[in-house]
């Protein structure tokens, strides 16, 4: 009886010392093909060494969860650590034919459909789970779209904090202007997750944003 008070009491103490000590939990959600896993990588890189999933020119190359815990990024004599979660893209049609012009096989695109749309039901499930979610958005396509406000109307009726990043400033189309305009509310970030550019600006923000978390 005795031993057991004991046991609880040095839990409870374990606890309350090492809970503010966890990950901060960072999803990086957005529409298929924005560079969510390209950002991803780049950053399990320059800080782990290695990289969290794979890349395509494809659309919903990333169709499960994945997670690269204990990513210490330090910038400016600051570090933080934190468990990076890449999450599949969010679109509201998936059509296997879209992957065949990709020159994938049939009975493959009818499977990567099938699994591309379990990979959206995943991603919203995790949402609840993350303290502060970077949203990726190809800079270079129109930012007024379905997918875009249902995401981040989703993440401020759960008060998660949020950051934009306006992906693929490379590119010529790029209009990160017109993302800010799109989303008024929230910092937006222009950045080329394929060449590194303006990585600095991003691990600001991404400090700055941890004090929004409740
Ligand atoms: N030009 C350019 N291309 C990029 C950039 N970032 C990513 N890409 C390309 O965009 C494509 C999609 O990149 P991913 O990182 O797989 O995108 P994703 O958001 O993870 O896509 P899903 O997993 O399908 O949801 C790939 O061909 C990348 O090389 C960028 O900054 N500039
Ligand atoms: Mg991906």
């Amino acid at each position: 009886m005795v031993i057991k008070i004991f046991k609880n009491f040095f839990q409870r103490i374990f606890f309350s010392i090492f809970k503010n000590k966890k990950d901060i939990r960072l999803g990086f959600y957005g529409p298929p093909n924005a560079g969510k896993t390209s950002l991803a990588n780049r950053i399990c890189k320059d800080f782990t060494g290695e990289e969290i999933g794979s890349v395509s020119k494809i659309p919903h190359e990333t169709r499960n969860v994945q997670f690269k815990e204990k990513v210490e990024i330090s910038y400016k004599g600051k570090s933080m650590t934190f468990k990076m979660v890449d999450t599949p893209g969010i679109s509201t049609k998936i059509d296997y034919e879209d992957f065949l012009k990709y020159r994938v096989k049939k009975k493959e695109a009818k499977n990567r459909a099938k699994e591309a749309t379990q990979g959206i039901i995943e991603s919203i499930k995790w949402l609840d789970d993350m303290d502060m979610v970077v949203i990726v958005l190809d800079s270079s396509q129109n930012p007024y779209n379905q997918v875009n406000i249902t995401i981040i109307g989703n993440l401020a009726a759960r008060n998660i904090p949020v950051l934009i990043v306006a992906n693929k400033t490379d590119l010529k189309k790029s209009d990160v202007k017109k993302i800010e305009a799109a989303f008024p509310d929230y910092e937006t970030i222009g950045l080329s997750a394929k060449k590194g550019n303006n990585l600095e600006e991003f691990y600001e923000s991404i400090f700055k944003l941890t004090k929004k978390i409740k």
